[in-house]
């Protein structure tokens, strides 16, 4: 539960006037957010006792693109829990577990599962990763919920009643990309577009304070949310990436989009542009600035 404003928030507070599309009320007593919590919050300690060793790894389609014994375990572990609190829900995880209908999913509920957001870090102990679990009623984000176990960060969001982490109320400061620093995600799976994020990084290093590849999308999207980082971007992520991050950011006065400014997606892959209102814009002028075009 949300109880204050972190300090670090208090300024200029966002403009919220700009974004205010009609969203679902889901009938909230169907809901049962804390029991949603505690399974995330289990799934991350499951992380912690993970060792990752030869055996446990495993290669997906693409370089680099990588899965462990311990993200499918997760997956399966949630997808359980999550049938026991919401039955007859839809299941859009990133694992092909059974339970998982992908893109596919579709329901009155669904989950977006990430179970391990941020395996490459997993796998090398960079200690940066977490569980990311957004809920969707009618095709719309209703809740996000990202935990990372390492240094006990749970991050909430609920639409229409705010974002928090560790129960601390998130609120935004206004800032700009020169009053912060800037995280850019660029995973190998995606090459055609390498030269463009370079030249993109570029110019976010120039027009900030530093940039950051951090390496977990849900986790440098809350970073946004909490005011760590001033913005975030990435030419491609598929829903369960940043579903459940897409919330936390809103309701804490974020912007959150693709890099043409059009509404996320989430049936299908597509860019992700976040930030304060300001550093949103800034960053989304760069990306196009560079070259790019959403396929
Ligand atoms: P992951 O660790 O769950 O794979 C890093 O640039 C970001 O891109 C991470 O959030 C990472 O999520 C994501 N990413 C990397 N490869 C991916 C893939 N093949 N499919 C989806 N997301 C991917
Ligand atoms: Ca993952």
């Amino acid at each position: 539960m949300c109880v204050e404003v972190c300090d670090r928030m208090k300024g200029p507070i966002a403009d919220l006037t700009q974004k205010q599309p009609d969203f679902i009320q889901p009938n909230m007593a169907q809901l049962n957010y804390q029991a949603i919590e505690d399974l995330v919050r289990s799934a991350g300690k499951m992380m912690l006792q993970a060792r990752v060793m030869d055996g446990t790894v495993h290669q997906k389609q693409g370089f680099a693109n990588f899965f462990t014994d311990y993200d499918v375990a997760i997956q399966r572990f949630l997808i359980d829990g999550f049938r026991g609190i919401l039955p007859n829900a839809a299941f859009y995880g990133e694992e092909e577990t059974e339970g998982n209908q992908g893109a596919s999913a579709h329901g009155e509920y669904t989950f977006y599962i990430d179970p391990i957001d941020g395996t490459t870090n997993f796998m090398f102990g960079y200690h940066h990763s977490c569980v990311s679990v957004g809920l969707a009623c009618r095709n719309q984000i209703v809740a996000g919920f990202v935990y990372n176990p390492y240094v006990d960060e749970m991050y909430t969001g609920i639409r229409g009643q705010g974002s928090c982490l560790n129960g601390r109320k998130l609120q935004m400061a206004d800032n700009a990309l020169r009053q912060g620093i800037v995280a850019f995600g660029c995973a190998r799976y995606n090459e055609n577009d390498t030269d463009i994020v370079f030249d993109m990084a570029k110019q976010l290093y120039l027009n900030s304070l530093s940039v950051r590849n951090g390496g977990s999308a849900a986790l440098d999207l809350c970073r946004v949310a909490s005011g760590n980082n001033v913005a975030y971007v990435e030419l491609k992520l598929q829903p369960y990436d940043y579903a459940a991050a897409s919330v936390i950011v809103e309701e804490a006065g974020g912007r959150i989009s693709r890099a043409d400014g059009s509404a996320i997606t989430l049936q299908s892959p597509c860019s992700i542009v976040c930030g304060t209102n300001t550093a949103w814009e800034e960053t989304r002028r760069i990306v196009t600035a560079a070259g790019f075009l959403e396929d």
